[in-house]
């Protein structure tokens, strides 16, 4: 079973990447951003209460993401496999994570980190923002305030996978198709 976490800074093409990954390697994506929309556009008091810190730019509690990881594995037990998509995002999700997957005895293949920087993050989501319709990619000081979140509270779950040698960075500057294919080379390497 392959399974995937893709890493990075908002804006760092985890999304982009992971819509080519799924095609080519078979996998269930996995996207904690796109979940929470998805409740936040059916209005449930999740998605209510996620929007408040979403649209500041601000983490949302780690047991709601958990549990919503944790309902979409139960879901897909005939997964070939998986690609995380914006999780785990703090370390104590890393732990979630690695316990709910010892629990179906299928660890995590590797993290790989998309390099990118906060020039370029910015530039990126604010164009985005002109037709995504998120607020969070509409406004400078909320992307700045969600760099931030990332740098404070996500970047360290790196050392985590890297404690446990499954740790690969590569850059995430150039065309969409370079980086897939420096992926797929890394991910053919597991
Ligand atoms: P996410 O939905 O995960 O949003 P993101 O990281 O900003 O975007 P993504 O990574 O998918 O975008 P991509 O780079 O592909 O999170 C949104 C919010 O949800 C968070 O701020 C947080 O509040 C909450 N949240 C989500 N998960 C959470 C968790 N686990 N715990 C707590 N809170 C959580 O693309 C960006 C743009 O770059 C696109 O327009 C794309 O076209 C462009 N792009 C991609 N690759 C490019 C390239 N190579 N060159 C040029 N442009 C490129």
């Amino acid at each position: 079973m392959l399974n995937l976490v893709l890493f990075g800074p908002p804006g760092a093409g985890k999304g982009t990447q992971s819509q080519k990954l799924i095609e080519k390697y078979g996998l269930i994506h996995l996207s904690t951003g796109d979940l929470l929309r998805s409740e936040i556009a059916q209005g449930t008091d999740l998605g209510l209460e996620a929007k408040k810190l979403m649209d500041q730019g601000i983490l949302v509690p780690d047991a709601v993401v958990i549990s919503m990881i944790s309902h979409k594995l139960d879901a897909n037990k005939e997964a070939k496999g998986f690609i995380f998509d914006g999780f785990p995002r703090t370390v104590a999700q890393a732990e979630a994570l690695d316990q709910l997957l010892e629990s179906k005895n299928a660890p995590i293949s590797g993290m790989v980190a998309l390099e990118v920087n906060d020039t370029e993050l910015e530039q990126r989501l604010l164009l985005r923002g002109k037709d995504s319709g998120r607020p969070d990619d509409a406004n400078p000081e909320v992307i700045r305030k969600r760099i931030k979140e990332y740098n404070d509270k996500t970047a360290p779950v790196a050392g985590f996978y890297q404690s446990q040698n499954k740790f690969k960075s590569i850059n995430g500057i150039g065309s969409v198709e370079e980086i897939f294919n420096t992926i797929g080379a890394v991910i053919d390497s597991y």
